[in-house]
């Protein structure tokens, strides 16, 4: 009888930094996207293996410190005016009520504190109010970052100066995608503040949303846009679509999760030194989701009950969910 002959297939090199391009084009990022599902997620492995421990995820609480009642009118977003969510405008929250949180934040293991902000832009008397608010955090110990909206001059420098280590301000979308998701600014605008950070010598935060509706080749237009910049950011959150009633993006087609996970794994391999963060709609994703991720390379999530004013994961579950997949805080 005749044997059944195997074919061993030897998996294409992993993409190391030396065989990385120095641009990434959209379709090679979109050729990513299209391998086989467990190549590209052992190509991923392979990249950040060779830069960080597997085993360790960097923990970022957010706190949000001024909610609602937003002029923009992203249409993702819960806290624009220009959407009736349901969500309350709050006032500036004070220095004390901002330790409280930030003090239970570091007792539960999180090292950087995230502060955001429903502004189109802070006044001069804002950055005022969250400089006091980030040397106040920064005097814990803990990492500081704060999300305000655009930035003029003068203003990343005095939040530096008040010891502001990172800025979170994402592209959100590919360029081409991103008149359909917010009409109150422009591309140009969020990449002119994104100069101003870095100019300030302030780390760059800086991802988008998946699950918009967008295409595969605007997945990796987002993913392209990122990886190219130069240099790249430290920080990368890839946040999954949290749908919110009320949003012009409620009801949107969900994103397959395979997708979603081919989206980090092309974050990983094309910013191989980056904090991939896993950030909002971790909840809808499940465990077994997370831990493909992690696989593909994230290495940072948002780590608290809440994310900005929906919800995420409790910390006692996350907890237990790393202890399950063996993983530790970085
Ligand atoms: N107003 C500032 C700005 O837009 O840069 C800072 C706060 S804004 C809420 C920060 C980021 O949260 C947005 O850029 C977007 O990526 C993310 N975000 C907002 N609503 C979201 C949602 N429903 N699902 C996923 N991410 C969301
Ligand atoms: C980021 O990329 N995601 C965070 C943080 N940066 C500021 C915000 C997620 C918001 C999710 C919806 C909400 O709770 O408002
Ligand atoms: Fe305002 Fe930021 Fe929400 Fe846009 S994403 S509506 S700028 S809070």
């Amino acid at each position: 009888m005749q044997q059944a002959t195997i074919q061993i297939v030897r998996p294409a090199s992993p993409v190391t930094e030396l065989a990385a391009p120095q641009r990434w084009e959209v379709a090679q990022i979109e050729a990513l996207f299209a391998l086989p599902f467990h190549e590209l997620l052992y190509q991923a492995q392979t990249v950040h293996r060779a830069n960080f421990d597997p085993a360790e995820v960097q923990l970022s609480t957010l706190l949000s410190i001024k909610t609602g009642g937003c002029a923009e009118n992203c249409g993702y977003c819960p806290q624009s005016a220009a959407h009736d969510t349901g969500v309350e405008a709050t006032a500036l929250m004070k220095v004390d009520e901002v330790l409280v949180a930030a003090r239970a934040a570091q007792a539960a293991g999180a090292t950087r504190f995230c502060m955001g902000a429903a502004w189109r832009s802070p006044k001069e008397r804002d950055i005022e109010k969250v400089s006091a608010l980030i040397s106040a955090v920064k005097g814990l110990g803990l990492e500081t970052c704060v999300t305000l909206g655009m930035l003029g001059d003068g203003q990343a420098e005095a939040l530096r100066d008040a010891g502001l280590d990172y800025y979170n301000h994402n592209i959100d979308s590919a360029p081409d995608k991103y008149a359909d998701i917010v009409q109150t600014r422009q591309f140009e605008d969020r990449l002119d503040t994104l100069e101003r950070v870095r100019g300030a010598g302030v780390k760059v935060c800086c991802g988008g949303i998946v699950g918009m509706g967008e295409t595969r080749t605007q997945r990796a237009g987002l993913i392209a846009e990122l990886a190219n910049m130069e240099p790249y950011p430290e920080s990368v959150p890839i946040n999954h679509l949290v749908q919110v009633e009320g949003t012009p993006m409620h009801g949107t087609e969900v994103l397959d999760p395979f997708e979603f996970v081919r989206t980090i794994a092309a974050a990983r391999i094309t910013m191989p030194h980056t904090r991939v963060r896993l950030s909002a709609g971790r909840q809808a994703l499940g465990e077994a989701v997370q831990a493909l991720c992690f696989m593909a390379g994230a290495n940072s999530i948002f780590y608290g009950d809440k994310l900005l004013v929906t919800g995420n994961p409790d910390v006692t579950a996350d907890q237990a969910l790393l202890q399950k997949l063996g993983m530790r805080a970085a």
